[in-house]
Formats: C-alpha cells, sequence, structure tokens
C-alpha cells in the first residue's frame, strides 16, 4: 500500500500557524511521525488560508527536505504555483494533481515526465465531479491514454476518482469502488488507484471507523494508495492487514511492524 501522509496540509490549525510563524520543527516533527508510522510519501498543502501559496509551498518543502528525502506530493490546483515550485523543490516529487480534460492533463503530464515526477490525475474535468462510476472510468481512461501518450509510465501514475463525504454523497464511495475496479483493468501493467481517505468520513461521527471500512473495502477493489493519517495506527494496521490478505505481503508473526519498515 502506497501510503501518502495527510498531515502537512494547511488545514490543520497546527500546520497553518507552523506556516504564519516559519516554525520548521512543527512541520518536521510531523514529517518524521508520519514516516516513522509507515508513511512512504508526504502530502504537502499549504491549506485555503496562505496568502502566499508559493511561498508557502517552498518554505514548507524546504523544511521536510531538512529531515527526509522521501517523495513529497505538491498538493495544489493552482497550474501556476505547481510550475512555479517542482523546478525548485529537490528529489522524489509527485504533482498533486491534474484534471483529466485532455489540454490540461497533457500539460500535467508533460511537466511530470521533464521533471521525472509521478502524476495524480483526477477523475474529473471542467463538467464537475461525476455522479456516477462510468463517467469515472472514461475519465480515468482518458488520463491513462494520454499519460501513455506522454511517455509517462504506469508506476507514476496515479488516477483518483475523487471520494466526497458519505453524509453529504450517500452513493459516492460506491460509485469509486466501482471505477477502481475496472479502471485497474485499463493497462497492464495497471496505474496506481489512490483516493483521499479522509474525505469520505468529514464532518461524520466514528469517522476512524468509516475510514477503516473504506480503506478495506476499496483495497479489495484494488486501491493500492491512499493519502491518509498514517498516524491513526489502527488505520495503518488495517491497510497492512489488507495487503496481507490480498497476498501482497506474507504473514509472520510480526508483520504489522515489519510492513511499515521496508
Ligand atoms: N485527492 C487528492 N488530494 C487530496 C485529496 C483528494 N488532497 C487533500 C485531501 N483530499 C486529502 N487530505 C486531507 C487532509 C485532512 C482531511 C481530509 C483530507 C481532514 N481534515 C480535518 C477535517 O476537515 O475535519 C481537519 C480538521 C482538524 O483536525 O483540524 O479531514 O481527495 N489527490
Amino acid at each position: 500500500m502506497y501510503v501518502i501522509g495527510e498531515r502537512i496540509n494547511g488545514m490543520f490549525e497546527n500546520v497553518k500557524r507552523a506556516i504564519q510563524r516559519k516554525d520548521a520543527k512543527v512541520i518536521q516533527d510531523l514529517a518524521k511521525q508520519q514516516l516513522t508510522a509507515g508513511a512512504t510519501a508526504l502530502d504537502v498543502n499549504v491549506g485555503p488560508a496562505a496568502a502566499d501559496a508559493e511561498g508557502a509551498m517552498l518554505w514548507l518543502a524546504e523544511a521536510i527536505r531538512g529531515v527526509t528525502d522521501a517523495p513529497l506530493s505538491i498538493d495544489t490546483a493552482k497550474w501556476d504555483v505547481m510550475c512555479a515550485v517542482v523546478s525548485k523543490i529537490p528529489g522524489a516529487k509527485i504533482l498533486n494533481s491534474s484534471k483529466a480534460d485532455p489540454e490540461i492533463a497533457r500539460q500535467y503530464v508533460a511537466l511530470a515526465v521533464e521533471y521525472g515526477a509521478a502524476l495524480i490525475g483526477l477523475t474529473i474535468d471542467s463538467g464537475g465531479v461525476p455522479g456516477n462510476a462510468e463517467k469515472r472510468v472514461e475519465l480515468g481512461a482518458q488520463f491513462i491514454t494520454i499519460a501513455m501518450e506522454g511517455g509517462l509510465a504506469m508506476d507514476k501514475l496515479f488516477i483518483d476518482p475523487i471520494i466526497l463525504p458519505v453524509n453529504v454523497a450517500p452513493q459516492n464511495p460506491a460509485h469509486c469502488m466501482q471505477a477502481i475496479a475496472q479502471l485497474r483493468l485499463f493497462a497492464d501493467p495497471a496505474p496506481h488507484l489512490l483516493i483521499g481517505l479522509s474525505n469520505v468520513s468529514q464532518r461524520c461521527s466514528n469517522r476512524s471507523l468509516i475510514n477503516r471500512a473504506y480503506l478495506a473495502m476499496a483495497m479489495a477493489q484494488g486501491m493500492d494508495g491512499a493519502i491518509m493519517d498514517p498516524l491513526d495506527e489502527e488505520l495503518m494496521n488495517t491497510a497492512i492487514t489488507a495487503d496481507l490478505l490480498n497476498g501482497k505481503i506474507i504473514y509472520c508473526d510480526s508483520y504489522l511492524e515489519a510492513a511499515r519498515h521496508v
């Protein structure tokens, strides 16, 4: 399971404050904690409040690079910010994210190829978030084709069917799972399939239970990545155990610990 830690996001008060006060230690501690807990990569999002999105993104990345070379998922919806920061952030990168409109997707694929980065492609276009599984599959397949044409290897492409909170979009989590099951069949080798897991339970009670149940269900459909909270220990245990039951890792009595350190 490719776990991208979600905690370095200006949506969290402590991160927002750290950005404002330029308190690098808060960010570095979050980076180290998430990696120790089993994250492979770290999402970096300046949040909605940052006035200077480019400056804040570069400051966050520099702080994180002081403690780790782990891949950074540069989480911005703004093309100009992505373009400005990608050349300045050293090490492995995941561009998070591109919409599936052909002219937009082609630009992001070219940018990812130019910098040897991975790319998250959303199954959304200017028409908005699809209301069914079929449109997600159509847009995901379109993205896969554009990536292939642009020379982006499938192991560097993550397709994200866009998960919405189950309290406001009751059928959405099921649609995403159906799309995941179908999209993994579109290419061989398949692209990665990923979601922003915590979205599914926003403003719900039983948040971590909903996250855990959905994670295991979606992994059974072939999801192999998530932007999620690795500091939720039972959530990480669920991810590792789903890998075990999917035959991705071999059982030993200490499999939970062993899997965190591969
Ligand atoms: N797909 C892609 N990228 C993404 C998302 C996605 N990036 C952002 C987001 N979705 C994934 N990251 C988060 C991070 C935090 C939360 C949800 C998703 C979250 N935060 C608390 C909340 O809103 O309740 C913050 C409250 C707090 O504790 O302060 O749930 O889908 N490609």
